[in-house]
């Protein structure tokens, strides 16, 4: 018997795991004690975290494939350190988180969630009448990180009739308002769509002084992670109305989200689904095979980190 070159570091989705377990005959980090020798690929996924510990206890690791385009879950500084290359999965889910982000738009703005959940507690029934919402044309959409899905989600938005403004560290080649800092775009927008990837250099870059700028008629929407956004921040500025209400898909301390976020009619709360159709997770864990294949064949990855 040979022996395996990949390991799993932590659950992956199913369809991932019995390919990995099928080709490349991969234990789980968890199973491994101490039969690390010629373990050269780690596959992560989020949730899992690839820092110093992991790879201490992996002597032979030369790549990790990330089940995911966002890579904060890996220490790519240390990996680049020891020589270790990371790849992720750009692309492929672009059109699902896209069409995620535009979703939670138009939900916070026309609360759909909202009626629903206030016809199903018989208040249609018993004659009420659910206020009057906010349209999405004529909005502005203010979108935070203009990468691959910011820019895809502004297109579905222009079409919508949104005006869209931006913000990210340089003007891009668009012909989209660029604001300078994220202070500026949130007070320029109805809707703030977040779209950064997450990490030590966007951490807290949400804060109260942000949201202040949205102001009471602004909606925020999170759709990248969780750190992004001060959570004690937003939950002090939507109880104190200081902004209109909220949509999310990512939280701090995934799965836990705040008591004070889940008793609110004013968010939308959702348990990080971006991606999380059948065909584009299929195409993650093909990306994240045909990055293991390549690299055990040439030494290379087809889509490493930047
Ligand atoms: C996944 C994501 O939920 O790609 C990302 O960065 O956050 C999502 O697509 C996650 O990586 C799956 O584990």
């Amino acid at each position: 018997m040979t022996t395996p070159r990949v390991v799993r570091v932590g659950p992956l989705m199913p369809f991932l795991e019995e390919a990995l377990t099928t080709t490349y005959d991969a234990p789980s980090l968890a199973d491994v004690g101490d039969r690390t020798a010629g373990l050269e690929v780690a596959v992560a996924g989020g949730g899992t975290v690839v820092g110093a510990a992991e790879m201490d206890a992996l002597p032979d690791l030369r790549a990790v494939t990330n089940f995911g385009v966002g890579y904060d879950n890996v220490d790519v500084a240390e990996a680049t350190r020891r020589g270790i290359v990371v790849s992720n999965t750009p692309d492929v889910l672009t059109d699902a988180v896209a069409d995620l982000s535009v979703a939670l738009v138009v939900d916070v703005m026309r609360g759909i969630s909202a009626a629903e959940r206030w016809l199903r507690r018989g208040e249609w029934a018993a004659g009420g009448r659910f206020p009057l919402t906010r349209d999405v044309r004529g909005a502005t959409v203010g979108i935070l990180g203009l990468g691959r899905i910011g820019r895809a989600v502004a297109e579905r938005l222009e079409v919508f009739g949104a005006e869209i403004a931006y913000h990210s560290r340089r003007p891009k080649d668009v012909a989209w308002a660029h604001h300078d800092s994220p202070v500026a775009l949130a007070e320029a927008s109805d809707v703030l769509v977040v779209l950064t990837p997450g990490g030590e250099g966007t951490e807290h870059l949400v804060d109260a002084k942000v949201l202040d700028a949205l102001g009471p008629e602004g909606y925020l929407v999170n759709v990248a992670r969780g750190s992004v956004v001060d959570e004690d921040a937003l939950v002090a500025a939507l109880e104190e109305g200081r902004i209109a209400g909220a949509g999310l898909d990512v939280f701090a301390d995934e799965p836990h989200v705040p008591a004070a976020l889940l008793e609110r009619e004013d968010v939308v709360l959702l348990p990080h689904v971006g991606s999380a159709t059948v065909q584009t997770r299929e195409a993650m864990a093909r990306l994240v095979l045909d990055n293991i294949e390549a690299f055990l064949e040439r030494g290379e990855l087809v889509t490493p980190v930047d």
